[in-house]
């Protein structure tokens, strides 16, 4: 089976390529030549997983999947949430960063979870599947692996960052493993 990723993010490709194995064929957008930036104007996670695959499929009529994921911190109201690849209203992840951290200030409630939502669109029907994983917000950057808010954010139950930990280990534990393993698991039965 061979299936489009709707991304533009490489590490996401990395990643999920990294954790399906041969479990399926992804090809991405670079492989069928769409260098579109796909819309994503949705105040969901779902939603703007959706508008991913919805557009491919709108486009070229391909079965395909999308990643839409992101970063809710509690002491912000869940912010940066859905906007966590431009919260500081540009895709500069050293000025998304530096906001979070500024906004946090030393407040104690640190709390926050990354969550990935995968849309799928195969024979014809639409699936979501979902993975979060809790942890905590620290005051400063550790750690220089992984990508986006990785460096300050340690999940439960360790005492490193997502970007001090390999990438197998990451993979072996996150939000987009979780997801990609549902989405996996659903493809087996086909
Ligand atoms: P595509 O829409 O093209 O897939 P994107 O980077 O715009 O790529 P999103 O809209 O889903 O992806 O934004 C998610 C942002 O959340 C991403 O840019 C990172 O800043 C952050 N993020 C998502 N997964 C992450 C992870 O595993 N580690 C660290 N940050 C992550």
């Amino acid at each position: 089976l061979e299936l489009v990723f709707a991304t533009n993010n490489a590490h996401k490709l990395e990643e999920v390529q990294a954790i399906v194995g041969n479990a399926f064929i992804i090809k991405s957008l670079n492989d069928i030549d769409c260098n579109d930036d796909i819309p994503e104007t949705g105040e969901t996670f779902e939603e703007n997983a959706k508008q991913k695959t919805d557009y491919l499929v709108d486009k070229y009529g391909l079965y395909c999947f999308g990643d839409d994921s992101g970063l809710e911190i509690d002491a912000l109201n869940g912010e940066p949430g859905v906007y966590s690849a431009r919260y500081s209203g540009s895709r500069d992840m050293e000025k998304n960063i530096d906001l979070v951290l500024q906004k946090l200030g030393n407040t104690p409630n640190r709390t926050a979870r990354f969550k990935t939502v995968i849309s799928l669109y195969l024979n014809e029907q639409q699936h979501f599947f979902e993975g979060s994983i809790e942890g905590e917000i620290i005051e400063e950057r550790k750690g220089i692996d992984g990508f986006g808010y990785d460096p300050i954010f340690i999940p439960n139950g360790y005492d490193r960052t997502f970007a001090e930990m390999t990438a197998a280990e990451k993979n072996s534990i996150s939000h987009r493993a979780i997801a990609v393993g549902k989405l996996a698991e659903y493809l087996k039965t086909k």
